[in-house]
């Protein structure tokens, strides 16, 4: 009874830890999640400073603090991932997970004019030479790096 009761608890524990890992996301889809929330702005085109202050602070970067610089692609989703399929380069970090392509985008940077959460930014827009970084298994984006200048 003892062995079988045991036995109960073992299979329930491993079903456990077998759905924990079948239903949490894995570390890259998480991140990527977050890149797209933060860096894919799919149905629009930008371009402006106010387009920077409503995407900013409806997309969560305004507080606690105004986020200093962050980069919209305005390309669809495919596009996007496609770039994680370009040949690897060095990141700012030093890993060699990251790749080249030219995109569409707004770049908004903190003015410093406004304080939190009502931050006031200026918009840059233009096709770019955009860095980023992929990961995971299928390699999806998961961190913007920055601009190739020209
Ligand atoms: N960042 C941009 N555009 C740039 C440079 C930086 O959006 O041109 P992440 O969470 O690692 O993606 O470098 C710090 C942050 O600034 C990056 O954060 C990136 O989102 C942003």
């Amino acid at each position: 009874m003892a062995l079988q009761k045991t036995l109960s608890l073992l299979l329930l524990s491993l079903l456990t830890l077998l759905g924990l890992g079948l239903v949490q996301p894995s570390y890259g889809q998480a991140t990527n999640k977050k890149f797209k929330w933060q860096h894919v702005d799919s149905t629009e085109t930008g371009g402006n400073n106010f387009y920077c202050d409503t995407m900013m602070q409806s997309r969560g970067m305004t507080r606690p603090t105004c986020k200093q610089l962050n980069t919209f692609i305005h390309e669809n989703i495919e596009t996007i991932n496609n770039i994680c399929n370009a040949p690897n380069i060095r990141c700012k970090n030093g890993r060699m997970n990251c790749h080249v392509g030219e995109v569409r985008v707004t770049g908004c940077k903190d003015t410093g004019s406004s304080p939190p959460p009502k931050c006031s930014y200026q918009a840059t827009a233009g096709k770019k030479n955009v860095t980023i970084a992929c990961d995971g298994n299928p390699l999806l984006p998961v961190h913007f790096d920055g601009y190739i200048l020209p």
